[in-house]
């Protein structure tokens, strides 16, 4: 596997498009730095001898012919949307890596049963939106037209923005793609946790994905005098909201598996000096077990509502995003497996803490992912960072978890 040519491309994708001062990358979905990186995606993958096409979701797609093109197409690939100051490595390693492995596969002569296409998709952090998977929503048939009413900070919805982009949101539903169609997706992904650099291994295998939810809660009071108001006289939404972090917190440490996330805060009018009128935060809330998310969020919103009822706030909760758990595949999960060895690889099977598209495509195939190991397991930042020699045994891996499948 030619290291070089992965790593080069990874460095300088990451230049492209968004960069931050902090040497991160900012680059949020319909954006013109998210346009200038697709180009340089769809350079690489012309590059690898693929043909390329944009389907309606803004997906960019590489494909890789089979010698039997309408067997169920292979698919694999990953997002190059980031969070804000995000790594390097989160998505875009999962997309580079699979143009890595068909062109390797091209340049080797090989030709498989079937087609194998890599996907680039649209908005798969929902950074931009609060609202993410966009485009493995729209591959799998289940984006709705309500979903693109989600309006990032200045209003703009993503209707408005794939308008901009000069796609049309009417056209959505020619992205679907139908179960005959698809034989199975593979990711190769970072782990963005500590396990594998805990075990000292550079891959490893998912066998479940966590299921995000994504709410937002937003609490009314009443504004005032921050120096002439009794503290037994206020309808104060921060003490409110205060409660309620800390509520969250406490309970989720509960669980071995959950996590609860508040990242984003908005106090209106946002005044030192004064009481709050109104306080908006997020809650993603997170467990690879269904029974206990759904637990979690039952006891968070009854505590909630019993603190805002007891000081006159005014409650409001809504859901912006709601992603069941995911198991992998144990057929797929075999075949990765066997891919390790074949790499001369052990075998360390994991759960994925952090969400990916594969989790759109319950109805529509078996999903499999692997993942490379993060130094100090951390992404979403600029700090995030997998050796080359990581990056390039997630990819040899890869390489022949996509031939067996698409063999066969
Ligand atoms: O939020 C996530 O888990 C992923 O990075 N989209
Ligand atoms: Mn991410
Ligand atoms: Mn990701
Ligand atoms: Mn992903």
């Amino acid at each position: 596997m030619t290291r070089d040519r992965l790593w080069a491309r990874l460095m300088e994708l990451s230049a492209i498009g968004g960069q931050t001062h902090s040497g991160g990358v900012t680059r949020f979905s319909f954006t013109e730095a998210e346009r200038q990186a697709k180009n340089q995606v769809i350079a690489y993958m012309k590059e690898a001898g693929l043909d390329v096409r944009e389907d309606a979701a803004g997906n960019v797609i590489g494909r890789k012919e089979g010698r039997d093109p309408l067997a169920p197409v292979v698919l694999t690939g990953s997002h190059i949307d980031t969070v804000p100051d995000g790594g390097k490595f989160d998505g875009a390693l999962g997309v580079l890596a699979s143009i890595e492995v068909l062109q390797q596969m091209n340049e080797r002569g090989i030709t498989t049963t079937h087609p194998i296409e890599v996907i680039a998709f649209t908005d798969e952090e929902g950074a931009r939106f609060g609202f993410g998977m966009i485009g493995s929503r729209a591959l799998a048939g289940t984006l709705q037209a309500e979903h693109l009413e989600h309006a990032d900070e200045r209003q703009i919805t993503i209707r408005q923005a794939m308008q901009e982009a000069g796609l049309d949101p009417a056209r959505i539903a020619e992205a679907a793609r139908s179960p005959e169609q698809v034989k199975a997706y593979v990711e190769l992904h970072i782990e963005q946790g500590k396990i594998l650099e805990s075990r000292g291994l550079p891959v490893g295998v998912v066998s479940g994905i966590a299921g995000p939810l994504w709410q937002q809660f937003t609490l009314t009071g009443e504004a005032g005098h921050a120096g002439a108001t009794p503290m037994n006289a206020r309808r104060d939404p921060m003490q409110a909201a205060a409660e309620i972090m800390g509520y969250i917190y406490q309970e989720t440490k509960k669980y071995t598996n959950a996590v609860a996330t508040v990242g984003k805060a908005r106090v209106i009018p946002g005044g030192i000096n004064v009481i709050p009128q109104q306080v908006e935060f997020t809650l993603d809330l997170r467990d690879i077990d269904l029974a206990v998310r759904d637990r979690l969020e039952q006891a968070i919103h009854t505590f909630a509502h019993e603190v805002c009822q007891a000081s006159g706030i005014e409650l409001r909760i809504s859901t912006l995003q709601r992603v069941a758990p995911s198991p992998c595949s144990p057929g797929i999960r075999a075949i990765i497996e066997e891919g390790c060895k074949r790499a001369g690889l052990p075998v360390l099977t994991l759960v994925s803490g952090a969400g990916h598209d594969g989790m759109q495509f319950g109805g529509l195939c078996p999903i499999g992912m692997i993942f490379v190991r993060s130094r100090d397991g951390i992404s979403h930042s600029p700090q995030e960072w997998s050796s080359p020699e990581d990056c390039r045994a997630g990819a040899e891996v890869l390489y022949h978890t996509l031939l067996q499948l698409a063999v066969e």
